[in-house]
């Protein structure tokens, strides 16, 4: 305790902390703030990264085949990745804790039951379940950064309502970069082991500010432009719905806290994660390295299937209409997969069980909405689609992910705009990817720079090998 209370003290007196909004008390009754408590946990985390590569550093990982390098680098270990790690069979591991036990395990809001997306950033930066008092703290301290550039809500106000939502995120977030701390400190001649700080600052803008970005669009695209203010007594997706004009429904509000809290990290391989990652390490700041993670996200077959999902169920339903036999849905499904067309909402890079993610939002269904038509359809698609799949005899997963439930959910309470719904899952990636941004500059992660070969080159080097 008393070690604790040196180090508060020793990095109360940063620089680097000036902007955490908690003071160091003299009565020392308070508990740490986030960066307070990521200051402590850094160099026993440098230290135990230095004893792994001297003990393992030059210990192989098994082969790489010329077909991983073909194949989207599939299942080729090649990141360091700490916020969560995802098993082909089980699925997502956030810090080693299931989405179950971090539904048992993260605060949720008074009144509340699904946890707070706030509890899940400082679990994937510290590897610890905060207090209920540090999540508040985290919420004032979001509402309190949550204010957007008056140039940033001019370039939101500026796009045409016919350029996608995820296409004005992205410049959005991009424009940010405008005041990043980081960039700033780089141009000032910041010392290397002081990056976390600057990046950690970026990163907490970055998340505060994405309800406003979202809002915006939203309202923009498809409401009369009017903005209601961020309320700095209520937690982020408290003031997410209200942006997004669902604030005085209560389900909504938790519906928003569950899917922000799941959609946050998918280990580091997948293409919203590793191009965070990337852009990075090129020391490009926080604001600059999300916004490419967004293009990545909003492509239809990551982040984007959200939106697709919906749109074939509605095709579905307008071609063989509401309560249509399992006949016509089978049907249906081969005719996607006759035309061409992958069916949206199945299949994984890595997984090869159902997503948990996608068995939570059932869950919740369950509980909310078990009589809704769509929902039910969902459910007669997941008894129908796999085996299909199966039959068709090339996706190497046949069973659902995660975008195969959030749009009938978000639909249910009347968010229905399926364009909208890749900037919701981006809000949250923002999470995963911050956290994992924070961490690499901590542990002066070098610059991204893996070898490419020529196909050419491919032939040269197996021209005498068996
Ligand atoms: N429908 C039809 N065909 C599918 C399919 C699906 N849902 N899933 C995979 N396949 C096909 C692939 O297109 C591929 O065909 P080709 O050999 O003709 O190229 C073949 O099966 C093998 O693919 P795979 O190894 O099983 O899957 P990949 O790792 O290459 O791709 C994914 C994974 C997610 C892109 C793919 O399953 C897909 O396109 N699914 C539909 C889109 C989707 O739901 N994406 C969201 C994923 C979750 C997320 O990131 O948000």
């Amino acid at each position: 305790m008393v070690a604790a209370l040196r180090n508060v003290f020793n990095v109360s007196r940063s620089p680097l902390l000036a902007r955490t909004s908690i003071r160091f008390s003299s009565t020392a009754s308070r508990q740490l703030t986030l960066k307070e408590r990521l200051a402590e946990l850094i160099p026993t985390e440098i230290e135990k990264v230095k004893a792994i590569r001297a003990e393992h550093g030059k210990k192989a990982f098994g082969p790489v085949t010329v077909d991983q390098l073909y194949g989207g680098m599939r299942g080729l270990p090649a990141l360091i990745w700490d916020g969560s790690v995802l098993d082909p069979d089980e699925g997502i591991r956030f810090r080693g804790k299931s989405i179950d036990e971090c539904k048992s395990l993260l605060p949720a809001a008074p009144g509340g039951s699904e946890p707070l997306p706030e509890g899940i950033f400082w679990l994937l930066l510290t590897g610890e379940i905060p207090s209920a008092e540090q999540v508040a703290e985290l919420s004032r301290d979001w509402a309190a950064r949550a204010e957007i550039p008056d140039f940033v809500k001019e370039i939101i106000d500026r796009c045409p309502p016919t350029l996608h939502p995820m296409s004005q995120f992205s410049m959005a977030v991009t424009a940010l970069n405008h005041d990043s701390a980081f960039a700033k400190a780089y141009q000032d001649g910041v010392s290397k082991k002081d990056y976390w700080g600057y990046t950690f600052e970026d990163s907490m803008d970055l998340i505060a500010k994405l309800p406003n970005i979202a809002g915006r669009i939203y309202r923009n695209v498809f409401g009369d432009g009017k903005l209601p203010a961020i309320d700095s007594n209520k937690d982020y997706s408290a003031n997410l719905a209200t942006l997004l004009g669902f604030g005085d429904n209560q389900a909504f509000v938790e519906l928003l806290r569950l899917y922000i809290t799941i959609h946050t990290d998918h280990e580091g391989g997948n293409v919203s994660a590793h191009t965070g990652k990337l852009v990075g390490s090129a020391l490009s700041d926080p604001f600059l390295a999300f916004g490419a993670s967004l293009n990545g996200l909003a492509g239809p077959l990551h982040g984007l299937a959200n939106q697709e999902v919906l749109l074939w169920l509605r095709k579905m339903q307008s071609q063989i209409g509401e309560n249509a036999t399992d006949d016509a849905v089978k049907s249906y499904v081969w005719s996607t997969l006759k035309g061409g067309q992958v069916v949206p909402g199945y299949g994984h890079a890595v997984l090869r069980k159902t997503d948990p993610r996608y068995t939570a939002q059932r869950e919740f269904a369950l509980k909310n909405l078990p009589d809704d038509p769509l929902f039910k359809l969902v459910g007669q698609i997941y008894e129908i689609v796999p085996s299909i799949l199966l039959e068709a005899g090339k996706a190497k997963n046949p069973w659902p992910n995660v975008d195969a439930h959030s749009g009938v959910l978000l639909t249910h309470y009347g968010l229905d705009q399926m364009q909208f719904y890749t900037v919701l899952f981006g809000v949250s990636r923002a999470f995963g990817v911050a956290a994992q941004l924070i961490w690499d500059r901590a542990l002066g992660a070098p610059l991204e720079r893996p070898k490419s070969y020529s196909s050419e080159a491919i032939q040269k080097i197996f021209k005498d090998k068996p």
